[in-house]
């Protein structure tokens, strides 16, 4: 029988950095060798959920669908990295709930530096009322409050959130 696969579910803000860390989680990973896939906000928005939107029932739809993904890839050994905002705890409790050895990890930056950040300029946007539901700043961010890693991406560096990341993976 095949080894059940991880599922590291990286939850925060837009621009927290969950897509750097899990792209640089993705790449150690692959270089060891290991069975590792990358399901991205972004690109599973663009595939899987493309036409959803950011109501309470278009995130939790996309969140059980990636979550659905995930726990078909884990169980043929595959390490699945999510990366998505996935706001509401509810949710993201009931999805890692049914997955196979998860890890859930917030990655965490305050409002001011993400906003302050701005890669893509959504902020300044939502801030100016151009975008409706936009998270963190007229639509919600629950916070997980017992994360398996809590990684405050203003205070380190991408490679040490690296290191923890593979430490708390047993990978180190
Ligand atoms: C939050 C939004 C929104 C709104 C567009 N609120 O930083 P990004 O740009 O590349 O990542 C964000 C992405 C969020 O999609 P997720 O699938 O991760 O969200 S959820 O888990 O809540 O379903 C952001 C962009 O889409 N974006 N509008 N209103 N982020």
């Amino acid at each position: 029988a095949v080894k059940t696969g991880r599922v590291v579910w990286f939850t925060g803000l837009s621009g927290a950095g969950k897509s750097t860390l899990a792209a640089a989680l993705h790449a150690e990973l692959e270089a060891r060798g290991t069975a590792v896939e990358l399901l991205d906000g972004d690109a599973v928005r663009e595939n899987l959920s493309k036409g959803l939107g950011f109501s309470r029932q278009d995130r939790d739809t996309n969140v059980r669908r990636i979550a659905f993904v995930a726990g078909l890839l884990a169980k043929h050994g595959v390490t699945v990295l999510v990366s998505a905002i996935s706001p509401y705890a509810d949710t993201r409790r009931e999805v890692l709930a049914d997955l196979p050895n998860t890890l859930e990890v917030f990655v965490d930056a305050p409002l001011e530096v993400v906003t302050a950040r701005d890669v893509k300029g959504l902020y300044l946007k939502a801030i100016a009322g151009e975008i409706e539901h936009f998270t963190g700043v007229s639509d919600p961010y629950e916070a997980p409050q017992t994360p398996d890693l809590h990684l405050k991406t203003d205070e380190i560096s991408v490679e040490e959130g690296l290191r923890r990341l593979l430490q708390a993976l047993g990978e180190e």
